[in-house]
């Protein structure tokens, strides 16, 4: 005979498993021994939340679906933010939780939420394990649903008394490689058609356009057409080859410098665009066409409804556009002009004297080898990286342009660090993003991870702030008190260094990676920028020109 939990850990080793985030309970205690028995690697964290934004960065960065681990009720409802967080961002991952025993009911209701029903609008798949022996079967079906596209998290909830539970030896599934379907012929002789007539084509990158299994075919068919090509804010860095052709990074809706060369464009190819970023153009009746490439349709939205699609694997459908239009676009380089002033626009005051987020992001990418990782949480400043930060290979700038929610910077920047340990990687976190998960320095401290956690001071919830100005409401509830956060780096045996001016930043920055484990710099912000730049500056230099 065989127990249920050890038959679970079997068949998540089956699916490649080898650490397992989270904070188990008493309703997990067999797993967590058939864990103890295993290949699996249980990394415990601090809170619920952190272990899910950890296991969906692996996800995100691997391909492969991350896995948390949680108890009943409490523990995983604070999965919910992490589930949320993968749905919205398409990141693979298993959520694993407990329940209190479902055959006889000795605590009544006690601790007992519907997790199942709780998870069932924040995940891909929601469902309760009742029989040991399904349990290879559901394991298996909970990864392909959580890998297929659109990725995202599939959660199983495993009551205690199943766990415990024995049944005949059930044989596992075995995974399989999947190819995926590649676009139809009449579907890219139409878009081919429609590219070969465009005056001034456009090329975008958007966030499905950075999963791993696509880089390279991206980086050819960008090389291959050498068609100029913006990108949305998770499309960043897709292309590791092409950056002469690089046109900007739309972090804004519309009017900022890269809307000069989408307002001209008349035909624009997105490639990977997922409509739960914020839209890096609205696209208007007189605007330029579409072509959506995408691995599903594109979603009809207000502002996006493209005219022609492409759907299959982006890799070798892009390889069967590029065979039809290689050095026949006759029109291809129109718009690359305008990347000069772009570009040299958004550069601008990046070496002033002074704190502000241009030189935060110019120094920092000093002190970042090419493939060194970022991992922003959210505030203020992810406009400006988004903006402002180049990069050159896949996946280095990991934010959040789908949930946007605030926390998630530190654990996935700790999911990086232990994925790539000898990549350099920086958490790039406000002051009100920081303390929300703050505590899992200790967890960073534990793993012994090498990573530099940069924290920009103003006090505030900044972005917020700077919104009720814009919106030209009262200066009220937005400031906070802050702990002194090198003594608080101390307490958890994490170093510190607080940074006072312009030129301390890359010299505390650089001696921070040089000095290896976690350390926190701390620098206070100046963020008269983001009027003066984002508001002003754009206003007075690109008025309003189109109906939207
Ligand atoms: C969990 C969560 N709560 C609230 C928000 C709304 N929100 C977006 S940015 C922001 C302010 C972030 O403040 P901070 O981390 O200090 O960064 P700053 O903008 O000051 O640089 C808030 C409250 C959010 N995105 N996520
Ligand atoms: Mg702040």
């Amino acid at each position: 005979m065989v127990k249920a939990s050890d038959l679970l850990v079997a068949a998540l080793e089956n699916e490649g498993v080898d650490r397992i985030f989270g904070i188990p309970g008493e309703e997990n205690l067999d797993v967590v021994e058939s864990i103890r028995h295993s290949s699996i690697r249980l990394i415990i964290t601090r809170h619920e939340q952190a272990a899910a934004f950890m296991a969906a960065t692996y996800g995100r960065l691997t391909g492969k679906p991350g896995v948390c681990i949680a108890t009943l009720g409490p523990g995983a409802l604070n999965f919910s933010t992490g589930a949320a967080y993968a749905l919205l961002g398409a990141m693979p991952m298993i959520i694993i939780t407990g329940q209190k025993g479902i055959l006889s009911s000795r605590q009544a209701q006690f601790q007992i939420v519907d997790v199942v029903a709780s998870m069932r609008p924040l995940t891909k798949l929601s469902r309760q394990i009742v029989s040991p022996a399904m349990i290879p079967t559901l394991v298996r079906d909970a990864f392909r649903v959580a890998q297929e596209e659109r990725p995202g998290p599939v959660h199983l909830e495993l009551p205690e008394d199943i766990a415990a539970a024995t049944c005949e030896p059930v044989p596992l599934v075995p995974p399989h490689p999947v190819e995926l379907p590649v676009a139809n012929a009449d579907a890219l002789d139409r878009a081919a058609e429609m590219i070969l007539q465009a005056k001034k084509p456009l090329l975008m990158l958007g966030a499905a356009a950075s999963r791993p299994r696509s880089t390279s075919d991206l980086a050819q068919f960008v090389l291959r057409t050498r068609i100029p090509y913006f990108t949305t804010q998770m499309g960043k860095g897709t292309v590791p080859g092409g950056s002469e052709l690089y046109m900007g990074t739309a972090a804004l809706s519309e009017r900022d410098y890269v809307h000069e060369a989408i307002e001209r464009a008349d035909l624009i190819i997105t490639i990977g665009h997922d409509t739960v970023e914020k839209p890096p153009f609205i696209m208007g009746r007189n605007g330029p066409k579409i072509v959506h490439v995408g691995y599903q349709p594109a979603h009809v939205e207000q502002v996006y409804f493209p005219q022609a699609e492409i759907i299959g694997d982006l890799g070798p459908s892009l390889r069967l556009l590029a065979d039809r239009i290689e050095g026949k676009i006759p029109h291809a380089q129109a718009l690359l002009p305008l990347r000069e002033g772009i570009l040299s626009r958004i550069a601008a005051r990046a070496t002033e004297d002074r704190l502000t987020p241009q030189r935060l992001v110019h120094d920092v990418r000093g002190v970042m080898p090419p493939d060194g990782i970022l991992a922003l949480d959210n505030g203020m400043y992810k406009i400006w990286f988004a903006r402002n930060y180049r990069t050159r290979v896949a996946n280095t700038l990991l934010l959040d342009n789908a949930l946007a929610t605030m926390g998630a910077g530190l654990p996935s920047a700790m999911m990086a660090a232990l994925l790539y340990p000898q990549r350099r990687v920086m958490a790039v976190c406000g002051d009100g993003g920081f303390m929300m998960n703050s505590q899992e320095l200790e967890t960073a401290v534990r793993l012994k991870l090498n990573l530099v956690v940069l924290i920009i001071e103003d006090h505030a919830f900044g972005m917020i702030r700077w919104k009720q100005a814009v919106d030209h409401f009262a200066d009220y509830g937005m400031t906070f008190g802050n702990p002194d956060f090198v003594r608080y780096a101390e307490a958890y045996g994490a170093q510190a260094t607080r940074v006072n001016n312009a030129a301390e930043l890359a010299p505390a920055l650089e001696a921070a990676f040089a000095g290896g484990g976690v350390h926190l710099v701390i620098v206070p912000i100046d963020y008269s920028e983001n009027k003066r730049v984002l508001v002003d500056e754009l206003a007075q230099q690109l008025p309003v020109t189109k109906e939207a």
